[in-house]
């Protein structure tokens, strides 16, 4: 069943029981899945977003940049007022501004020279605008086996000096020393962090026959798990890329209540050695691991506890009980066999807290366990020893976002910042609209001159039709800037949260997590528990934007969340501090204090100009080519 309404062409499937977490054109769909045949060159292996498969789309065929073009259709002193989108500001501004694709190649061209933290992309990237035909993204280098570090630098990296296991994904074309604290997948799973025995992969989207390149060749047979939300044509989809490989096993998680997504990323590494956690933001495609902000923290290894001892192997942070509580949810006996396996590891070195979602209704002392409750009692108890006030701001950084409602009462400056601005027990009676908030988002220059251009809004699902019902938020954004880390022009998606001091020097807690920046709405008036699965698309839009981290029923008495989301939280009491200092280097070694926060992006945060506008994935960009020359034409 096709429809075309608000939110543009979208396809359900015939049953009525609704799987589709997203009614707007940025979801999988069961007419969005790989066929064979006419048109299946155009599509990626993997099933994926309308918004992803645009950009898979716009790269295999891109549509040039092309002056005359600009001029006939948007030449600024006779353009036509066109409507909704430019009334809004969705256009690009005037021409004098425009870079022809010449001069933005010279651009991008000395930013390699001279820019701090671009080098020549390793991969072809700027080639590809000489060839028209050339591949762009080098899978042929990628191909080969090939891990960041050697095994001293490796061992360094992740053993000395840096408490908080916090990494970055490594950026294809950025200077080597951006690189140097950085992982790549196949660092993750290199025999230098053990000897793989099994491995569980949590995520929502996968590439298999890429994912398996990324294991060392003795690991390709080992037990792969793979744990995913798909249901019915994507899941057969999945199921037949996974057949190739004997290794390779399937668990679906339950997702009983409508538009509920797998957001969550995570692996478990089981070793000879022990056991390793690690929790990140990258589907298992090559695009989320090539030139994208990304954030994986890792476990340290994990002993295992020898049979006959009686140790808990519980952390001060919980961590172990709230990973086994998190697994249980699933209700699955693959899963069975992991909380086995962690049930006889010793976790207690972990120095982080576990903030997860999953899917179901929680009433009492239960609500407290997923979503921003989790957030909230976190931070409750820990009784602040800073001096943290309503000066200390929150900064939200992310790479979707949802519906928030008709202006910011609705839900920014009420529910969302009563969970995040709790600072413990004597903080409530602080008022919440006073705490500055900063918003990071990709604005369309952001992307237009990201390393992969264009494109890389495929991953930045923000649909005209959500944002032109809240064009109030956007006086909230900020640019997204990352010069410290060097991933300026490496697009986030990672998503993070955090509390710090108003001259930006401190931070009270961080979270990286998979979830969303989404509503999180606590009605004021009760919602029936039964809800009939809504059919008309505004209801559905209302729905979703609670999915992942919770929204309340029955008068505040329960708790209902549709997804599984996963993150970690650092909080500077579990290593024994008030407050941790913002790193000012992002990858020098230890010249810093120990407990300086690798925060990945540049404080403090850089308000949107006059002229910007944040990244829509689903309206054209053709009055400036890309860095790869080209324009964005989405349909
Ligand atoms: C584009 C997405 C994820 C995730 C989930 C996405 C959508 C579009 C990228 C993505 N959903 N979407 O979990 O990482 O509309 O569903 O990266």
């Amino acid at each position: 069943m096709s429809q075309e309404g608000n939110y543009g062409k979208w396809t359900i499937s015939s049953s009525d029981e609704s799987e589709e977490e997203k009614p707007t054109p940025d979801k999988p769909s069961a007419s969005l899945l790989p066929h064979a045949g006419q048109g299946a060159a155009q599509e990626p292996q993997y099933t994926c977003s309308e918004a992803r498969r645009a950009a898979h789309r716009r790269k295999l065929s891109p549509v040039k940049f092309s002056h005359a073009e600009s001029i006939s259709e948007a030449s600024p002193p006779k353009r036509q007022k066109s409507g909704s989108q430019e009334d809004l500001g969705w256009c690009l501004s005037s021409s004098d501004e425009e870079l022809q694709p010449d001069r933005l190649q010279e651009q991008a061209r000395r930013a390699g020279k001279e820019e701090p933290g671009l080098a020549a992309p390793r991969d072809g990237a700027q080639t590809a605008e000489h060839s028209p035909h050339a591949r762009q993204g080098g899978e042929e280098q990628e191909d080969e086996y090939e891990t960041s570090a050697e095994g001293q630098d490796m061992w360094d990296m992740l053993e000395k000096g840096n408490p908080f296991r916090f990494y970055l994904t490594r950026v294809s074309g950025v200077k080597p020393k951006y690189n140097s604290g950085a992982l790549h997948i196949k660092d993750i799973l290199s025999p230098l962090f053990g000897t793989l025995v099994s491995s569980a992969q949590f995520n929502y989207c996968f590439d298999v026959d890429w994912l398996i390149k990324q294991y060392p060749p003795e690991f390709r047979k080992t037990p792969i798990l793979l744990v995913h939300g798909d249901k019915r044509e994507a899941k057969a989809h999945l199921h037949a890329q996974a057949k190739p490989y004997g290794n390779v096993s399937l668990c679906q998680a339950k997702l009983d209540i409508a538009f509920g997504t797998h957001h969550t990323k995570m692996m478990l590494l089981l070793y000879e050695e022990g056991l390793r956690v690690v929790i990140h933001t990258s589907n298992l495609i090559r695009e989320d691991w090539h030139q994208k902000t990304q954030g994986i923290w890792l476990s340290p290894l994990y002993p295992r506890i020898a049979d006959g001892t009686h140790i808990s192997g519980e952390s001060a942070t919980h961590f172990k009980a709230d990973l086994l509580s998190y697994l249980m949810a699933y209700n699955s006996p693959p899963l069975k066999e992991w909380t086995d396996i962690i049930h006889q590891h010793d976790l207690s070195e972990t120095n982080v807290y576990l903030i997860g979602s999953t899917p179901g209704r929680f009433q009492g002392s239960q609500k407290d366990n997923w979503g921003h409750f989790r957030l909230r009692k976190l931070l409750k108890e820990q009784a602040s020893r800073t001096l943290q006030a309503e000066s200390w701001p929150v900064v939200g950084q992310f790479s979707s976002i949802g519906s928030m409602g008709a202006d910011e009462s609705k839900w920014l400056c009420s529910e969302f910042q009563e969970s995040l601005v709790t600072m413990g027990k004597e903080g409530r009676a602080l008022g919440k609209s006073a705490v500055p908030l900063h918003l990071i988002y990709p604005s369309v220059e952001n992307v237009r001159t990201s390393l992969e251009g264009y494109p890389a809004g495929g991953s930045l699902p923000y649909s005209i039709q959500t944002a032109e019902k809240q064009t109030w938020l956007h006086s909230y954004f900020h640019k997204w800037s990352a010069e410290t880390s060097g991933r300026s022009h490496a697009m986030p998606h990672i998503k993070t949260y955090m509390r710090l001091s108003p001259d930006f020097q401190q931070v009270a807690w961080f979270l990286v997590t998979s979830s969303p920046f989404q509503t999180q709405k606590l009605p004021v008036v009760a919602q029936p528990t039964l809800q009939p699965a809504p059919k008309e698309e505004t209801a559905l839009s209302a729905n979703l934007s609670k999915a992942a981290w919770g929204a309340l029923e029955k008068n505040g008495a329960q708790l209902m969340i549709r997804s599984y989301e996963l993150g970690v939280l650092f909080l500077p009491s579990a290593f024994g501090l008030d407050s941790f200092k913002v790193k000012q280097k992002f990858f020098s070694g230890s010249q810093e204090p120990a407990a300086s926060f690798p925060v990945p992006y540049d404080l403090p945060p850089e308000l949107y100009g006059n002229k910007d506008r944040p990244w829509i994935w689903n309206i054209p960009y053709v009055k400036a080519p890309d860095t790869h020359g080209n324009m964005w034409v989405p349909s």
